[in-house]
């Protein structure tokens, strides 16, 4: 049963007992767990569940998950992804812990992980973001290789492309099945993408989460998004939960994404709700022009169970619970 005052509290919210999880006084907790989003997920949770199998710690899966996206030569995460305005490619990412540490970078080019400068920043600094040319700098300083300049193959066509009719619009789902739009993005036939969240929680019950990304294809020099934005693009609260956002950063940042679906769950809110009541607010900032963006956010709470709301059809994500149960689900949508 609520407590009246928790029933309060949700009414305002405009919640009902309905979205309700059980996770407070819940026994069986779903652990460790892997999630992150859009389809290149599965091979990132590869990576971090070999972690997280072996007792890991869930910052070091979360780290290492990502970095098989950014590795991933011909994929939009990395170095190999569609540069701004100018032709150069930008990366931002950031990473959160159990004890509320966290590290961000953004702006930054020519280094190949830009997740594990983050956690350097995290761990090595006393600060919690480093942007363009200080956070070039920085990485150096802590051992990183400056990597060539230049655009990957499929980068440059289409840079070339873009340039002919130099028109920025943001184009939804870009990150699933890119196989029409760069033919040759990956060997293996699947898709490319601009980001990618990780969440995850590991044997000991601890959450970390991770985000990485080139950003929009073709944005604006120095345009920064909301994925190395703590709160925004990512949140992890050890006591509720863990949420990450993808999709029109602007539009994230606005409703404080990840931040705000951990409050919600922190009011008992399952995780599937309370993305979608977030993505319910983006939608009522956004009015008619919703139609023309994506926006999407994946989370766990500490129970173990997990959710995600998007705006728009198209959003999936992977959920990785053991060697051979790693799966691509649909994410639910609002228009
Ligand atoms: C950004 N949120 O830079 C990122 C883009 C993204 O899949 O998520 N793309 O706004």
């Amino acid at each position: 049963m609520l407590a009246r005052r928790q029933f309060l509290q949700l009414s305002s919210m405009g919640l009902s007992a309905i979205g309700l999880s059980a996770y407070k006084g819940k026994s069986a907790v779903q652990k460790p767990i892997v999630i992150s989003t859009w389809d290149a997920g599965i091979r990132a949770n590869k990576a971090a569940w070999q972690v997280l199998k072996n007792n890991g710690r869930a910052l070091d899966a979360v780290e290492q998950g990502v970095m098989v996206t950014e590795n991933e030569r011909n994929c939009c995460v990395g170095l190999g992804a569609n540069p701004d305005r100018d032709g150069y490619v930008t990366l931002d990412a950031c990473i959160m812990d159990e004890y509320a540490n966290c590290g961000s970078v953004a702006f930054l080019e020519r280094i190949k992980h830009p997740i594990q400068v983050a956690r350097k920043v995290m761990e090595n600094t006393p600060h919690v973001f480093l942007v363009g040319s200080g956070a070039q700098q920085f990485a150096l300083s802590q051992g990183f290789v400056l990597e060539k300049e230049g655009l990957s193959e499929d980068a440059k066509k289409e840079y070339e492309k873009w340039l002919k009719k130099s028109e920025y619009k943001p184009q939804i789902n870009i990150e699933k099945n890119q196989q029409a739009f760069v033919p040759s993005r990956l060997s293996d036939g699947s898709f490319n993408h601009d980001t990618i969240g990780m969440i995850a929680m590991d044997a000991a019950g601890n959450l970390s989460g991770s985000c990485t990304t080139s950003g929009m294809g073709f944005k604006m020099r120095g345009r920064v998004g909301d994925s190395p934005i703590i709160g925004a693009g990512l949140f992890v609260d050890n006591e509720v939960g863990a949420a990450v956002a993808t999709g029109q950063g602007e539009d994230i940042i606005r409703v404080g994404g990840s931040h705000a679906v951990i409050e919600l769950m922190r009011q008992g809110v399952t995780p599937e709700i309370a993305c979608k009541k977030v993505i319910e607010r983006l939608y009522k900032i956004k009015g008619a022009k919703a139609k023309d963006i994506q926006a999407a956010i994946i989370a766990i709470n500490k129970n173990g169970e997990y959710g995600s709301f998007c705006l728009q059809k198209g959003f999936n994500y992977a959920v990785c619970t053991g060697d051979n149960n790693n799966q691509l689900i649909d994410g639910k949508f609002l228009i």
